[in-house]
C-alpha cells in the first residue's frame, strides 16, 4: 500500500491504517518540529489490512480522537497543533508537534483478552505482573492495569515488557508516570463509555517528550491517536459475557462475514481476505459514525 503523495509534505512512514508525513519548509526540506498524522479509510482484521476501505472511517476516528484529546486535557497535554491540513486529507489529518517518542507501547487493560489473556493462560501474569486466579476471556479486572509492550516492526506482534524493562528503557520516574497516566486515560474513557453502553476493554496510547523543561508530568505529552476503535477494543456493554470472545463494537460485521462460508476465505489459509460486500462496508461505517455520535454528541 503506497501512501498518497502530498505536495508540500514528505511521506515518512505508513502503519496499517495511518500515514505519517513531514511538512516541507520554505527551502523544500522537512521542518524538524512538526508532523502530519493522516488517518486512512483502511481497516484491518485478523492482522490483515483489508482491500476494501470503509468510507469516512479516517475522518470519523480523527474527529473522535481530537474530542478525546480535549476530554483528557486536564490529565495530560497533547501533541495537537492544528487541523488546518491539505484538502486531499481534509478532516482526517492532524498537524502535530514532533516529539521524542518513548519506545514503549503504553497499553492499559480494564478487561482481560487478546495477547494479555494468552500470557495469563500460560503464566498467570500479564506483562510479567501476576493476576488473580480464575480469570477468563473478557473478565473485568479490579482496576485498569498497565501492560506495556515493545514497538514491534510493522506486521509483527508487540512483545510484552516487564516493569524492569520499562524502567530500563525510559527510567523509573517516567515509567511510573506513564503507567499512572495510561490507566487514568482508560479509566476516564470507561467512565464516559459506560454512560453510552460501551465497554473499552483496553487501549494503547503513545507518549512523547517535548523539548524544554519537565513539567509536573515529567514532560510527558500524549501523542498519536487516543481512545479510538483502532487503538482500543470497544465492546457493546449489553453483549458482555466473560468466558467467550466478546463481540467487537465496530469490527464484528467484518469478522462475521470473513469467517462465514459466504466469504470463501479461511484464516488458516494464509491468503489475503477477499473484498468486503457493500452491506458489510455500510454496516461498519455506520458503527464508526454511531460511536462518534454517542461520545461527542455531535452529528457526523
Ligand atoms: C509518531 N507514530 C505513530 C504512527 C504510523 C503514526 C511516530 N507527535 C509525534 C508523533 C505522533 N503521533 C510521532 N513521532 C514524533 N512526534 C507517531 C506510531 C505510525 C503512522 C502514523 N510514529
Amino acid at each position: 500500500m503506497t501512501a498518497a503523495q502530498l505536495p508540500g509534505y514528505e511521506h515518512l512512514y505508513s502503519g496499517k491504517v495511518r500515514d505519517l508525513y513531514a511538512p516541507l519548509g520554505p527551502t523544500g526540506r522537512p521542518v524538524d518540529d512538526r508532523l502530519l498524522l493522516v488517518a486512512s479509510d483502511r481497516i484491518s482484521a485478523y492482522d490483515w489490512v483489508l482491500d476494501t476501505p470503509i468510507p469516512d472511517k479516517g475522518v470519523v476516528l480523527t474527529r473522535l480522537s481530537l474530542w478525546w484529546f480535549d476530554q483528557l486535557a486536564d490529565l495530560v497535554p497533547n501533541h495537537v497543533v492544528s487541523t488546518d491540513v491539505p484538502d486531499a486529507v481534509s478532516g482526517r489529518a492532524v498537524l502535530v508537534r514532533r516529539l521524542e517518542m518513548l519506545k514503549v507501547e503504553a497499553v492499559a487493560r480494564a478487561y482481560l483478552t487478546g495477547g494479555g489473556l494468552e500470557e495469563y493462560v500460560e503464566k498467570g501474569t500479564v506483562s510479567g505482573i501476576p493476576l488473580p486466579e480464575g480469570l477468563t476471556d473478557g473478565s473485568r479486572l479490579a482496576e485498569p492495569i498497565f501492560t506495556p509492550s515493545t514497538k514491534a516492526p510493522l506486521g509483527e506482534h508487540d512483545q510484552p515488557m516487564t516493569p524492569e524493562q520499562v524502567d530500563a528503557e525510559i527510567g523509573a520516574d517516567l515509567a511510573a508516570e506513564v503507567s499512572e497516566l495510561t490507566c487514568a486515560i482508560l479509566a476516564r474513557g470507561n467512565e464516559l463509555a459506560a454512560e453510552r453502553g460501551i465497554l473499552i476493554a483496553d487501549t494503547k496510547v503513545e507518549f512523547g517528550l517535548g523539548p524544554g523543561d519537565r513539567d509536573a508530568r515529567g514532560g510527558l505529552v500524549l501523542a498519536d491517536e487516543v481512545l479510538t476503535p483502532d487503538s482500543s477494543r470497544f465492546w457493546p456493554a449489553a453483549a458482555w459475557r466473560p468466558g467467550r470472545v466478546q463481540p467487537s463494537y465496530d469490527k464484528q460485521f467484518v469478522r462475521n462475514w470473513l469467517t462465514s462460508p459466504e466469504s470463501g476465505w479461511s484464516r488458516s489459509s494464509g491468503e489475503a481476505p477477499p473484498p468486503l460486500p457493500e452491506q458489510v462496508v455500510a454496516e461498519t461505517r455506520a458503527k464508526y459514525v454511531e460511536v462518534f455520535e454517542l461520545f461527542t454528541g455531535e452529528t457526523f
